[in-house]
């Protein structure tokens, strides 16, 4: 069993903090934090607040800070990007799977259990299932192989994130995007096997953001119900339960 970089899991929600400045970001931290585990900055952010925004995002609302950067390039300019999020505060990175395992190697290397690794591996727009769809297995099984923290996976495709589960087995954590504005639910991404659900516009843009945090807890697909007393021998399947 790893180093556990994100704590246990309460409420297995990260905050995608997509809002462009630190203040804009911190209004909503400061009603959301408690239904939050980790809070994960993007590189729009980072451009326009500069790095240090991960450390005070993180010392202002004692969460671990994950840098979604999405680190994909040769390896010594990888490295540079894995480092710089480590003595910032992060507490992990995201790489993408496709750069190979020479630079992977080279990245966890950099970390130096500092941080963790976690591997982009599906991307859940629509055209992420044209390129990066039929690699996505192979790049979890050699994120698997290389031990890292944990692996990305689409929260919108629960078969998918189901399928990724049982490549990586039960110990790396799993972040799931896609969970709110892009259709995923937050209950049937647990149920696949996803550690967490990254969740941005559905909390940040939400009149009530305390409220959609909450509510996104509750969420799951509507699974159909088969009713089994039906006259005839027949059943008919029904919209299931919240
Ligand atoms: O495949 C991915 N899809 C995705 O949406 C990989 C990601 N890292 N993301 C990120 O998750 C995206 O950049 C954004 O920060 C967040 C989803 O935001 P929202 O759709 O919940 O607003």
């Amino acid at each position: 069993m790893q180093k556990t970089f994100f704590g246990s899991p309460r409420t297995h929600i990260i905050f995608a903090a997509d809002l462009e400045t630190y203040d804009q970001n911190a209004r909503v931290l400061e009603q959301v934090h408690e239904h939050i585990d980790v809070i994960k900055v993007n590189t729009p952010l980072v451009f326009h607040e500069g790095p240090s925004v991960i450390r005070r995002l993180q010392e202002t609302f004692q969460k671990p800070v994950f840098a979604d950067l999405k680190v994909a390039d040769v390896p010594h300019t990888d490295v540079k990007i894995v480092r710089m999020v480590a003595d910032n505060g992060g507490a992990a990175v995201m790489v993408h799977g496709f750069v190979g395992p020479d630079a992977l190697i080279d990245c966890v290397e950099a970390a130096n259990d500092e941080i963790g690794i976690i591997m982009q591996l599906e991307l859940t727009n629509p055209g992420g299932k044209v390129f990066t769809a039929p690699i996505a297995n192979d790049l979890a099984k050699l994120a698997a192989d290389l031990n890292l923290y944990g692996t990305q996976a689409p929260g919108n495709r629960p078969d998918r994130i189901a399928d990724i589960r049982s490549i990586i087995g039960p110990d790396p954590v799993i972040v799931c995007c896609g969970v709110g504005a892009q259709g995923g639910k937050h209950q049937s991404v647990l149920d696949a096997g996803g550690t967490y659900s990254i969740v941005g516009r559905a909390i940040y843009a939400a009149d009530d953001p305390v409220a959609a945090a909450k509510n996104i807890r509750l969420s799951k697909e509507k699974q159909p119900v088969v009713m089994p007393a039906l006259a005839h021998g027949q059943s008919a399947a029904i919209g299931g339960q919240k």
